[in-house]
């Protein structure tokens, strides 16, 4: 019978930590003296094993809510530690002090007010619910933009509420030269232009304020030119064709001719690429 409580007792060790939990495995085995006491000795009188050894025989810890050398109160209460809104240092251990460490929607000491941005939405003394202000608002009392108390950046306050600040509303605009302004709520963005503004007011050819090289205003749009319609012709070499191309144009050797020291001279076929030019699709087919 005892050898059975006993290969119990060493399959109760071995499976106390997760094998990668080495400070656990490490305090079994630093203590497995303590624990064979007990398992033969204490257990009936103290069922809790966390208890009996790790706040009361090692002193490592402490019971929950409670923190340092005394295992004193967390600020708060060992009951609901900072409140509930907030974590309590040491919590649980013989270190730390006891304060706390609020939520994001609360602050404070005890972690009973609210953080900016939060309102009470339910407050006593030991309870406090803070809830999301209104998104224009840094600091509200309800949750509504008439409840501000002071905007957030890129809002201003007018009779009433919070409301947007446009931005972009102003004489000298905050974007670059090649940017637009775009107002959002809250704030703005800059956004490029269209590729033949300078400069423009909007998104698109036609909010340019004036027009790169190559391409003109038509129909109040930035139009690419079509030099190659020009009554002045602007591809002047012989055998040489014009081609035009967006904000300006290319001279291009005419087929069957090509550029060689400058001019556009026939195409001489060399006697490689002669059959290869030749065969038509069908004739592959048929070759294979
Ligand atoms: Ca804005």
């Amino acid at each position: 019978m005892k050898q059975y409580i006993e290969i119990r007792l060493v399959e109760i060790i071995e499976n106390l930590c997760d094998s990668s939990n080495f400070e656990c495995n490490n305090m079994v085995e630093e203590h497995e003296e303590h624990i064979e006491a007990w398992w033969f000795k204490w257990k009936k009188k103290n069922p809790d094993l966390f208890k009996w050894l790790c706040i009361e025989k090692i002193e490592v810890c402490c019971p929950a809510g409670t923190y340092g050398p005394d295992c004193l109160a967390c600020l708060g209460g060992s009951e609901r530690p900072c409140h509930g809104n907030g974590r309590c240092d040491g919590d649980g251990t013989r270190g730390g002090d006891g304060s706390c460490s609020c939520n994001k929607e609360h602050k404070g000491e005890f972690c009973l007010d609210c953080a900016d941005g939060y309102y009470n939405s339910h407050r006593n003394d030991t309870h406090s619910v803070c809830t999301a202000c209104h998104n224009s608002c840094k600091t509200c009392t309800g949750a509504a933009n008439t409840d501000c108390q002071d905007c957030k950046e890129g809002w201003t306050k007018n009779e009433e509420a919070c409301v947007d600040v446009d931005e972009c509303a102003v004489e000298d605009s905050p974007c670059n030269g090649d940017q637009y302004c775009l107002n959002t709520d809250g704030s703005f963005s800059c956004r490029a232009c269209d590729i033949s503004c300078v400069e423009c007011t909007g998104e698109g050819p036609d909010r340019c304020k004036s027009c790169i090289a190559g391409y003109e205003m038509e129909e109040e749009k930035c139009t690419d030119v079509n030099e190659c319609a020009l009554p002045e012709k602007v591809c002047v070499r012989e055998n040489e064709d014009c081609v035009n191309t967006p904000g300006g144009y290319k001279c291009v050797c005419t087929e069957g001719f090509e550029d060689k020291d400058g001019v556009c001279a026939p195409i001489i076929k060399t006697e490689e690429e002669a059959p290869e030019n030749s065969s038509s699709p069908a004739a592959t087919h048929e070759d294979l």
